[in-house]
């Protein structure tokens, strides 16, 4: 990518997505479109030197209108969010098919030269991911298909649309899978919040009012990686700029239960909790990590940034929204080159 690409961002309203735009200005891109469905009062990052745009793009000519004359697109925008969000919301997690349908039609109308695709670990299969001590999982664990019900099924659809338009119509694909990414100005209430976030929102819940109990879903047993916003970022723009077209994992392989996470969040807050057990919650995989052997190669790095320390700028960040030192730049909405 050069600095003077048009560069467009896709779920620019959303946790990583606000990032991403953040990230580009700052790394001297300067024609960035950022395109999200949500009110723009309700983006979590707005970057006034970004071109911001609330269209909703299951549409498709809402798709043809925002890649017109862009060179590179970030296909981010999904309904999504963690177990809680995507074990009850499975027909709208699915239509999310219309974004990535639409976007790489636009694509292919106005000929982008390269379209990122950020899928997810949840395509891979579910038979692989049944104990805690789950082996690694290597790109092409995704096949014989057993995804993540709903999300996991649209997003292995859409990456093999990729693929295909990669091999039918000559528009060159990335595609991205995602491990559980969490870090600052994310989503840690309301019902789309990963465990990282949604942990950090319970310890601070517990310190505020001195009940010193915490509800995990499930037995605290199962394993996942998770992976740091600063991490997801320096690899998504790396992917973009490699020759890789092949879909490739991106994202931590430092392994925890969910009571070990629980540990460091009680370590950063300096308290101890009681632990209650929702076994009925939803759980989704027994155990999930990543096998970075392929980004290795391709990249000749891996995400590597310790959890204890991502999870301690989180934690701080969450903590001043919920005592009410709200550094949220909601107020900068005003100023976004919004039309
Ligand atoms: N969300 C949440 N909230 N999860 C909790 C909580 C809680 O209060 N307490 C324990 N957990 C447990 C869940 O039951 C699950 O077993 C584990 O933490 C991780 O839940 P998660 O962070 O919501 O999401 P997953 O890792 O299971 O799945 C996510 O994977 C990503 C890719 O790795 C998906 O939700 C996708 O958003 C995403 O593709």
């Amino acid at each position: 990518m050069k600095s003077s690409d048009v560069i467009l961002v896709t779920g620019a309203g959303g946790f990583i997505g606000g990032h991403l735009v953040s990230h580009l200005l700052s790394r001297g891109f300067t024609r960035v479109v950022a395109v999200d469905c949500k009110e723009i009062q309700d983006w979590y990052q707005i970057s006034p030197n970004a071109r911001t745009l609330q269209r909703d793009l299951r549409d498709r000519d809402a798709c043809l209108e925002v890649t017109e004359g862009v060179d590179h697109v970030f296909n981010l925008a999904a309904d999504m969010g963690g177990m809680g969000f995507i074990e009850t919301h499975k027909a709208e997690c699915m239509l999310s098919v219309l974004i990535n349908t639409h976007m790489l039609m636009a694509a292919r109308e106005h000929g982008v030269k390269r379209f990122l695709y950020t899928s997810s670990a949840c395509v891979y299969n579910g038979e692989k991911q049944v104990r805690p001590d789950v082996t690694a999982l290597r790109e092409e664990d995704a096949y014989p298909a057993m995804p993540e019900d709903g999300y996991g099924w649209e997003k292995l659809f859409s990456e093999r649309m990729c693929r295909h338009f990669t091999e039918d119509f000559g528009i060159p694909t990335r595609v991205v899978r995602y491990h559980n990414v969490y870090g600052p100005n994310g989503t840690y209430d309301g019902g789309r919040e990963k465990a990282p976030a949604a942990i950090c929102r319970k310890v601070i819940e517990a310190k505020l009012s001195g009940r010193h109990e915490i509800e995990i879903w499930g037995d605290g047993e199962q394993t996942r990686s998770f992976m740091y916003i600063d991490d997801c970022l320096k690899g998504t723009l790396a992917l973009m700029d490699s020759d890789f077209g092949e879909p490739i994992n991106l994202g931590s392989d430092q392994l925890v239960t969910i009571n070990q996470l629980v540990d460091m969040v009680e370590d950063i807050a300096g308290i101890k909790l009681e632990r209650r057990y929702k076994l009925d919650a939803p759980k989704g995989v027994r155990g999930r990590n990543s096998d970075n052997t392929l980004i290795k190669q391709v990249l000749g790095w891996a995400p590597d940034i310790r959890l204890e320390d991502g999870l301690a700028r989180t934690y701080a960040w969450i903590y001043d929204q919920m005592a009410g030192e709200r550094t949220f730049p909601r107020e900068l909405a005003a100023t976004g080159t919004a039309d």
